[in-house]
């Protein structure tokens, strides 16, 4: 299963509109659709009560020691506080608000801006943040994950990579995206360090972040659920454990859109540095000099240190740290079909500008081709 099935289906919310009729008259019923605000301060409501009522595992993971490997093979699960089924006694999710810094499990809650003018909350519990990579959201994802509504009720679930990963974080509500809310809580993890295989050819993923997002239904489905499990304006959770990051180029210009956006937004100068209709990274000549971004960068790669080829991702990245030049980043380590590795880097020559150092693809006033 994937999240593909669960989009934002914006054609729909029209379909919806025109879809119920009056069998009186024959005139058609507008089937309105609530006000986003409205639904927002309702659903915080809903969050924050599910807060106060339910616990986690917290006893089956090792907050002395997050890195501990039993924590490798910890799986989530959210249950109701009540007497009636003997949990009373647990502390609920809603005390980890306010943690000291570094300390977990923590819960924090974002706001998020979709450009509707509504302040979304957005509630993370992380359970640990994870030891591999930062992820931005221009990034593809692997992800594992439970998707549920407030009663507990499973919608999706994924609980092997496959089919369908990584997800592309940046295409929200259209093929092959995920719910804004998604996005905005994997960001908030890092990626697993890497894994090992048990006898039985199944992975355990090591270091990897875990927690929980809980976001109100205007980062999920809002008026159109993907499954007849959510109801309209139902806030989602999802249990995530996060595993891997991958690189995207939508301008294959050879920088990483990650690289062209490092704070992820897409709304500042500095974002779209020609001020043309295309921000940085889905356009092919960023300072709009009439050089392509591809021709002011140069892209390199190697297949063996001058002499080995590279026989595991460790030693392809020992070579870069060892070798790399002061203007040339690291881009990905790729695995051939014959087991060695490739490593891919991008060369990004620079220039003073009132002392501060500024990549040529992003200053119009230097026009060098490079190879
Ligand atoms: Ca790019
Ligand atoms: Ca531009
Ligand atoms: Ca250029
Ligand atoms: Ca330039």
């Amino acid at each position: 299963m994937n999240l593909r099935k669960f989009l934002i289906p914006i054609l729909s919310l029209f379909f919806i509109a025109f879809s119920c009729k009056d069998d009186d008259d024959g005139d058609i019923l507008v089937a309105e659709i609530r006000d986003s605000q409205e639904v927002s301060d309702e659903n915080d409501e809903e969050i924050l009560t599910y807060l106060d009522t339910h616990f986690f595992n917290y006893e089956d993971f090792d907050f002395a020691d997050a890195s501990n490997p039993a924590n490798d093979e910890f799986i989530i699960v959210l249950d109701t506080i009540s007497a009636i089924n003997g949990t009373q006694d647990k502390t609920p999710i809603s005390n980890y608000f306010n943690q000291a810094d570094g300390v977990y499990p923590r819960l924090e809650v974002k706001v998020v801006d979709i450009g509707d003018d509504v302040d979304y909350n957005l509630y993370t519990l992380k359970i640990r943040e994870g030891d591999g990579d930062s992820i931005n959201p221009l990034d593809l994802a692997a992800v594992l994950y439970e998707g549920m509504i407030l009663d507990g009720t499973v919608f999706d679930s994924q609980v092997s990579i496959g089919v369908g990963q990584p997800f592309s974080l940046t295409a929200v509500g259209t093929a092959g995206g995920v719910v804004s809310g998604f996005r905005e809580g994997i960001i908030e993890f890092k990626t697993s360090t890497g894994y090992t295989e048990n006898g039985d050819g199944s992975l355990v993923y090591n270091g990897h972040g875990i927690g929980t997002v809980i976001m109100p239904s205007g980062l999920g489905y809002f008026a159109s659920p993907a499954s007849t499990v959510i109801a309209q304006y139902n806030p989602l959770i999802f249990n995530l454990r996060v595993i891997s990051r991958s690189n995207t180029d939508y301008d294959l210009d050879g920088v990483p859109s990650h690289i062209e956006h490092p704070d992820g937004d897409i709304t500042g100068e500095e974002d779209n540095i020609d001020g043309d209709l295309l921000v940085n990274f889905i356009d092919n000549d960023d300072d709009g000099d009439g050089v392509l971004t591809r021709d002011e960068v140069q892209q390199k790669e190697y297949e063996d240190d001058g002499t080995n080829q590279f026989m595991t991702k460790a030693e392809a990245k020992a070579y870069f740290t060892a070798n790399a030049a002061a203007d040339e980043i690291f881009i990905s380590i790729e695995a051939e079909l014959d087991g060695t590795y490739t490593l891919h880097t991008l060369v990004v020559p620079s220039t003073m500008v009132n002392g501060v150092s500024v990549p040529n693809y992003l200053n119009s006033d230097i026009t060098i081709e490079l190879e």
